[in-house]
């Protein structure tokens, strides 16, 4: 139980809770994005309760909108049969149509798609665009996969998948194992079923193809665009300090080069086997083409910069925490960072934690950093610069015309500053202590909330 729970005054919450634990006992990431955001949001429930409870508007909040799950059979390139399951959550169209990405990794299943899908609602209503919260995707592992494995694997998915989707309906693009090839795939395919161009379908595509500039940099610049307005309304000052970013894929890459841009010295980066500690700085370039080109292990970076460490991840917390840093960035997967490591991080003097990936802290982490004032910049907002750019591209393929990356570039800021600026003043109104996690949830759960009850019990 973290130290939020046992404090709830609010007898509404405590029973919506209740609720949802009962009701999806077998979903443990679902649960967790749940009470970090219910129990944030008692300030502003006492304020309103009883027409939150009138309306069900919690009990409305926490069920999707719809769960869909299908089965994704494809011909691997020994001829065998592969059956994968594969899923879209539509969970709330209320601001727009549904928008989220799809993550292809073998641990997706329901619990990780909901609270993804949960996550995304209130991340897409802080970027003030009108786009609605879903996500999807399959426990197929594209690693080691050939090119035509996972080509035929996303015609299989999408040809149950357009079923659902649509440029006013509901918009995927990527996330984990999900980027421009696999989104040009999908479209190829959605656009022979449909027999018809509609570009709007799905974001992140190529740029040939209606794809916007800047939109494969938008979740890493944003993260650092968040960062910079958070250390700085805090009197941080980003000279001389040094950063650490778990992952080291389209967030992680971009979140590096943004950081380097700023002038801060990038010593680490990882994947899932393990990190590298370059104490001169990351050499991006070699990220690149290791990850983005040859599709292979962050440890190869050492056959061309043999100076650099390699550690390997064994026990509970992965071996790049051990590192020091003033910044720490995760950008990989959920639950990277347990209480254990976040006092690790702590003691090693880390002044501010930025959220590249979704929930990459546990709950009891986060509590530990807010309670110690260690800076935190919660995902549904440090990562919303990637789905706002997403809806910039959906702009663009409506009007049929395209941006130059500076202007992308310069919204994509306007937004993520505007977006810290939403957290700045929800803690300031509920007085909440420098806790943007809950400032967060606050600012958009009052668009979300506002376009319900205005919308009727639907
Ligand atoms: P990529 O597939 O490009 O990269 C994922 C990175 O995280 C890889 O380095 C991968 O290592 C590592 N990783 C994945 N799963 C695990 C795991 N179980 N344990 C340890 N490391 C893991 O994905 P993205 O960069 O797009 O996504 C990273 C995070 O950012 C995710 O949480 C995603 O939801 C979030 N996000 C993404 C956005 C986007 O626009 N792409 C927008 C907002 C948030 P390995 O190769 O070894 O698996
Ligand atoms: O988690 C996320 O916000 C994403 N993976 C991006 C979603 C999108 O629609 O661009």
């Amino acid at each position: 139980m973290t130290t939020k729970e046992k404090q709830l005054n609010s007898e509404y919450l405590k029973k919506v809770i209740e609720m949802t634990e009962v009701k999806n006992c077998s979903e443990k990431e679902f649960i967790q994005a749940l009470k970090e955001v219910l129990s944030s949001l008692e300030p502003v429930i006492l304020k309103n309760e009883k027409l939150y409870k009138e309306t069900a508007l919690l009990e409305r909040l926490v069920e999707p909108e719809r769960v869909i799950s299908f089965r994704v059979p494809w011909v691997d390139d020994n001829g065998k049969v592969q059956v994968n399951r594969g899923f879209r959550i539509q969970f709330n169209g209320a601001i727009g149509p549904y928008k989220g990405g799809l993550r292809f990794h073998p641990s997706v299943n329901q619990s990780i798609m909901k609270f993804l899908a949960f996550e995304q609602i209130f991340k897409n209503a802080l970027t003030g665009l009108p786009i609605g919260g879903g996500k999807g995707g399959s426990d197929f592992d594209p690693k080691g996969k050939s090119d035509m494995e996972i080509m035929k694997f996303c015609q299989s998915f999408m040809s149950e998948l357009y079923k659902h989707i649509g440029h006013d309906v509901d918009v995927p693009a990527g996330d984990i194992g999900v980027g421009g090839r696999e989104i040009g795939y999908l479209f190829g395919q959605y656009r022979k079923l449909r027999n018809a161009y509609e570009a709007g379908v799905l974001t992140g595509k190529g740029l040939e193809y209606g794809g916007s500039l800047a939109r494969k940099e938008a979740t890493g610049y944003g993260l650092m665009y968040f960062m910079r307005e958070m250390l700085n309304a805090n009197n941080i000052s980003l000279e001389n300090k040094t950063v650490i970013i778990s992952g080291s894929g389209n967030v992680a890459i971009y979140a590096c080069e943004k950081a380097q841009a700023m002038g801060l010295n990038v010593v680490a980066m990882s994947d899932s086997a393990g990190c590298i500690y370059d104490e001169n700085g990351i050499n991006l370039d070699v990220v690149k083409e290791i990850k983005e080109v040859k599709r292979g292990r962050i440890k190869e970076y050492l056959e061309v910069v043999p100076t650099a460490k390699y550690m390997e991840n064994n026990g509970s917390t992965p071996a790049i925490y051990t590192i020091k840093a003033d910044i720490v960035l995760p950008c990989a997967t959920q639950n990277d960072i347990n209480l254990e490591t976040a006092k690790l991080l702590a003691s090693n003097g880390t002044v501010a934690v930025g959220e590249g990936a979704n929930m990459p802290c546990t709950n009891e982490a986060v509590d530990f950093f807010v309670e110690n004032k260690i800076l935190l910049a919660p995902g549904k907002a440090a990562n919303a610069g990637g789905v706002a750019t997403s809806a910039l591209e959906m702009s663009q393929n409506s009007m049929r015309q395209s941006w130059t990356f500076e202007e992308v570039d310069k919204k994509l800021e306007n937004i993520m500053v505007n977006i810290f600026k939403q957290c700045q003043s929800a803690d300031d109104e509920y007085e909440l202590g420098v806790n943007y996690v809950a400032g967060a949830n606050i600012a958009a759960f009052k668009k979300i909330s506002n376009a319900m009850i205005a919308q009727g019990i639907i």
